[in-house]
């Protein structure tokens, strides 16, 4: 029976979080990257064998790199984005010569995933992420004060969301412009409200058709590379999969991933099924995705998240949301079957709980033990729907 590879997110030495609390958190192996190196710089194999080593001395595997960023020169190819591309490609060559087989990546301009609150108190008192829309076009409207933004809003939104900015205090105003755009774990670039503006002017001239067709270039550039080293790209969703800021969205759907599918047919080009993203925004059928997209997906992030009629979301713990998990889980143990091999998963985002909330440093998401509720929950359940299986067979 193959088995999903139990992974955590691990953000390298610098993480409160060690390989030792998530090797007894139950993980087999690690998701992570060289957050050190500059983004658009060489992989040198040299650092990537030395993390690696790291990585087994503490009884795990390196499963996965999330993410190798694609620099924003290639997304807007401007200057010098050839240059960019033959160093994701040497960096690739790299990844595979050390034995490295999966790397995830994201198409999202300027910014990676987006929420206003880190901190929401949910019933059961743990705190965790959510996207309240009034906030965002809040920050949208009257602290980035962004050029033609009330465009993109209904009249209805733009008075949600006065009312709830004259509510703020100046500590909440400055608060919620960190969490937009200061970077959130994993975003590898961060900005100051002029920066922010510098990076929106550079995407003015970019229709979504115009960034599809750049990632469809960089993905026929790069996924022979990857053919050949036996490494899978699977690109990440759009978090939330709706325009933000006016910026250009292309993987927002199963639609646009098939269109890149249909463009680049390489083996190596590939999702990371991130339920959370696409439970974001709109409607989105996660099992199907699973199942019509199982030979492409080569990672999995699981979480739940509730979306509301004002367009906010919630993160909910994951058999708690919008998500049926128990059928997720189920289609993914049957494509596996059919594929014959194992997908690497991870828990997704996890509340701070119980000795988190004590004043312990920790990334948004990326809590020890808010992750660790979350992967025992789900190991519990594949290992029953895996018992079924077994018992039908
Ligand atoms: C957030 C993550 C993202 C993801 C990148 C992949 O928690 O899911 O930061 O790692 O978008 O490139």
């Amino acid at each position: 029976m193959y088995l999903c590879k139990q992974t955590m997110r691990w953000y390298g030495p610098n993480d409160p979080v060690s390989l030792s609390d998530i090797r007894m958190a139950g993980a087999t192996g690690v998701i992570t990257a060289l957050h050190h190196i500059p983004n658009g710089e060489v992989w040198q194999k040299k650092e990537i064998l030395k993390r690696k080593a790291e990585i087994e001395a503490a009884g795990l595997e390196w499963t996965g790199v999330e993410s190798v960023p694609v620099h924003e020169h290639i997304k807007t190819q401007e200057g010098d984005y050839l240059t960019y591309i033959d160093h994701y490609k040497q960096t690739l060559r790299n990844l595979g010569e050390c034995g490295i087989r999966m790397v995830t990546y994201n198409f999202m301009p300027v910014l990676d995933w987006t929420r206003t609150n880190l901190n929401y108190v949910f019933e059961d008192g743990s705190h965790g992420l959510m996207f309240e829309k009034a906030a965002y076009i809040a920050f949208d409207l009257f602290i980035l004060q962004r050029e033609g933004a009330e465009a993109d809003y209904t009249p209805e939104e733009i008075a949600r969301a006065k009312v709830r900015f004259e509510a703020m205090s100046i500590e909440e105003r400055q608060q919620l412009t960190r969490v937009m755009i200061m970077g959130l774990p994993g975003a590898e670039e961060s900005f100051t409200l002029k920066q922010f503006k510098e990076q929106l002017n550079r995407y003015k001239g970019i229709s979504r058709e115009r960034l599809q067709k750049n990632l469809i270039y960089f993905l026929s550039e790069v996924c022979p590379v990857a053919d050949e080293v036996g490494i899978s790209m699977v690109i990440h969703p759009d978090d939330p999969p709706v325009s933000i800021m006016g910026l250009p969205r292309v993987l927002s759907s199963a639609d646009d991933f098939q269109a890149l599918v249909d463009a680049v047919p390489s083996r190596s080009n590939g999702l990371c099924l991130c339920t959370g993203s696409f439970g974001g925004a709109g409607k989105h059928d996660l099992v199907d995705m699973m199942r019509r997209f199982g030979e492409r997906i080569n990672f999995v992030h699981l979480r739940a998240v509730t979306q509301t009629e004002e367009g906010d979301f919630y993160e909910k713990w994951t058999f708690e949301g919008d998500l049926d998990t128990y059928r997720f889980l189920q289609a993914m143990l049957e494509v596996e079957q059919q594929r014959g091999c194992s997908i690497p998963l991870r828990p997704d985002h996890g509340h701070q709980i119980c000795d988190d909330l004590n004043g312990k440093k920790t990334n948004p998401g990326y809590t020890l033990l808010g992750r660790m509720r979350e992967l025992a929950e789900i190991r519990g359940m594949e290992l029953a729907i895996a018992k079924q299986l077994e018992e039908q067979m």
